[in-house]
């Protein structure tokens, strides 16, 4: 079993945080995303989509999507700690919030970063407009999550999840491409020196 990543990833940064909560150890294979690797057939034919993270599983099939392989890993290579939740509910709250991080925050700030920076010039449509509204967007969500998280401690409630892993590696993203967090968001800001302060946020 390899993983095929992307340092700098929000995506990919989910899934080295996931296996690190787990104490999970699996080789890592970092692609060249400055040389092109990930557009190469090689790299196409393990994911279509030429993105990271893409696990490769012992039999040589491949899985992509870091939701996919967090999902695979609890279920079927290391349930405990367990970061999706246990009964019902909690397991639907737990996806509500999830899903919440990654469309109200995670695809806000990637779309200001992918339209706004001169890192994807040439490599990816750029309107600078688009880029601008979604860091706005991105903005109005921290509001918005700051005033949620006066009443708990983690994004779903009393406890780390995967919740938090993507809001905390959206917001990672945030911080290094110009939508920090604003001081002013007192309990968000509480919450991510909480998260970054785990020893497995530099993973
Ligand atoms: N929805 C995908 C997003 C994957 C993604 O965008 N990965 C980034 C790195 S974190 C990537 O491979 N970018 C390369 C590119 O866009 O060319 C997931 O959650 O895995």
């Amino acid at each position: 079993m390899r993983i095929f990543d992307l340092k700098a990833g929000a995506s990919t940064r989910r899934v080295r945080i996931f296996l690190a909560e787990k104490l999970l150890q699996i080789p890592i294979v970092e692609v060249d995303l400055a040389a092109g690797e990930n557009l190469r057939p090689e790299f196409l034919s393990k994911n279509p989509m030429g993105r990271m993270p893409v696990l490769e599983l012992d039999d040589g099939t491949f899985l992509s999507e870091s939701v996919a392989i967090c999902r695979y890993v609890e279920e079927e290579l290391q349930p405990e700690p367990n970061l999706f939740g246990s009964a019902p509910r909690e397991r639907a709250e737990i996806e509500m919030w999830n899903r919440r991080m990654e469309f109200g925050l995670m695809i806000p700030i990637m779309t200001g970063f992918e339209h706004l920076s001169p890192f994807w010039k040439g490599k990816r449509i750029q309107h600078g407009p688009v880029g601008e509204q979604a860091r706005q967007v991105a903005l109005e969500r921290m509001a918005w999550l700051d005033d949620e998280l006066s009443g708990r401690e983690f994004i779903a409630g009393s406890r780390y999840t995967v919740a938090d892993i993507t809001a905390q590696c959206a917001l990672v993203l945030g911080k290094n491409t110009g939508v920090p967090i604003d001081a002013k968001f007192s309990n968000l800001t509480r919450w991510f020196k909480e998260v970054s302060s785990r020893p497995t946020a530099r993973a």
